[in-house]
């Protein structure tokens, strides 16, 4: 099939999953085109089936606010017709889908007909779609996609309980590809981090408020506090950072905490962990957890969202209530407390990512675009 992927081409989840299930399809020998406003992130070097369509907005000066649904919708219509393209999967509602429909009529007009899928990730939906100033556009745009699917689902539920959704929406987990996951763990790059074999743990986010990282510190801090010899690894960058650097200099840990900052890939950093914690205030999914997860790290979460869909309590982590940093302690220390039980949780984590595997979840896309095709 020829496929049009909308998406954010940035670190964000949404588009990381819509980059990687490309590059997947790709490798199924589908016909990839990404179209967005630049490169994405996990797209690091040409492959076979895939091509990029950039959509540069100019910025006249009359423009307070640069119209880039405008161009990316014009985009959407020239790459489809000239590609011609079999579907396009938008990722993220905001402003993909609604872009995707205005395109879908203007191609009506021109006796094309392009079927359009909606991915839901998660803050389209719980954070920014609840602000009424967006509401009708998602409804509309959501009821008219010829597809819809969540990452999990809890996100269909909020999805229904937010909008007035008048549509079946499918729930297809985001997924990871196993193989990726099989480094070596590298006992150098080990020794860099962990120099007198402390225990490695590990946070990844884009370090919004919303990923509650200072309690990912405070955990660190209790754990270090009990005895336990650990470091922290801090992967990303955003609004919270400053708040925790000067934190970690309040409470005398500077040299436990690494902050590596926003990394293309985090296998490396994962495979030399020990550790995993994602204590966000929501979640729809948890990507970065189904990543630790497939890296044999088990994970220590808040019970929220579609965490529980990702996480098995007591199995391949432990889930607490949203700010109980007392409780993620506890339960960090009983996965860490010996080496038996910590590798027992890690087999158990690996376990569970492959559930999760591409070769579950891609094949799932697939049979939805034969639906959509069919149905458009
Ligand atoms: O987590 C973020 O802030 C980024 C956001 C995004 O849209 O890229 O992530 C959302 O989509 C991911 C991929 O489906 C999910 O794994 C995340 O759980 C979800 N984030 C939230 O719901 C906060």
């Amino acid at each position: 099939m020829k496929i049009g992927i909308v998406l954010y081409p940035t670190f964000g989840g949404s588009g990381v999953v819509a980059t990687e299930l490309g590059k997947a399809l790709a490798k199924k020998g589908h016909e990839i085109h990404f179209i967005t406003y630049s490169l994405p992130v996990r797209l690091d070097r040409l492959r076979e089936n895939i091509y990029f369509h950039e959509v540069s907005v100019s910025d006249y000066p009359l423009f307070e606010h640069t119209p880039y649904e405008q161009v990316l919708t014009s985009k959407l219509v020239d790459v489809v017709k000239y590609e011609k393209l079999d579907l396009l999967h938008c990722h993220y509602a905001i402003p993909h889908a609604s872009v995707a429909y205005m395109a879908q009529q203007i191609l009506q007009t021109q006796g094309i007909v392009i079927p359009f899928i909606t991915t839901l990730h998660g803050t389209d939906i719980t954070l920014v779609g609840k602000d009424p100033s967006f509401e009708p556009v998602i409804t509309f745009s959501i009821n008219r996609s010829t597809k819809v699917t969540a990452v999990s689902e809890s996100l269909r539920r909020d999805t229904f309980r937010h909008f007035d959704i008048t549509r079946e929406i499918d729930v297809i987990p985001n997924f990871i590809c196993s193989l990726d996951y099989q480094l070596d763990n590298d006992d150098k790059y080990k020794c860099r981090y962990a120099p007198n074999g402390e225990l490695l743990i590990t946070h990844v986010s884009n370090f919004r408020k919303v990923k509650r990282v200072a309690d990912v510190l405070a955990v660190f801090k209790g754990l270090l506090d009990k005895g336990v010899k650990a470091r922290l690894m801090l992967v990303g960058d955003g609004p919270e950072r400053n708040k925790l650097e000067r934190q970690c200099r309040e409470w005398g840990v500077c040299s436990e905490v690494v902050f590596l900052g926003s990394l293309k890939s985090t296998t490396e950093v994962l495979t030399i962990s020990d550790l995993f914690i994602l204590p966000s205030e929501t979640e729809s999914f948890g990507l970065a957890a189904l990543e630790a997860l497939a890296s044999g790290v088990p994970v220590i979460a808040s019970n929220t969202g579609g965490i529980p869909e990702v996480v098995e309590h007591g199995v391949s982590g432990y889930l607490s209530n949203v700010g109980d940093v007392d409780d993620m302690i506890a339960n960090a220390s009983k996965i860490l407390e010996s080496k038996e039980s910590l590798k027992k949780f890690k087999l158990a984590a690996k376990k569970q990512a492959m559930k999760f595997d591409k070769s579950v979840v891609l094949p799932l896309y697939e049979r939805l675009y034969e639906e959509a095709v069919a149905e458009a």
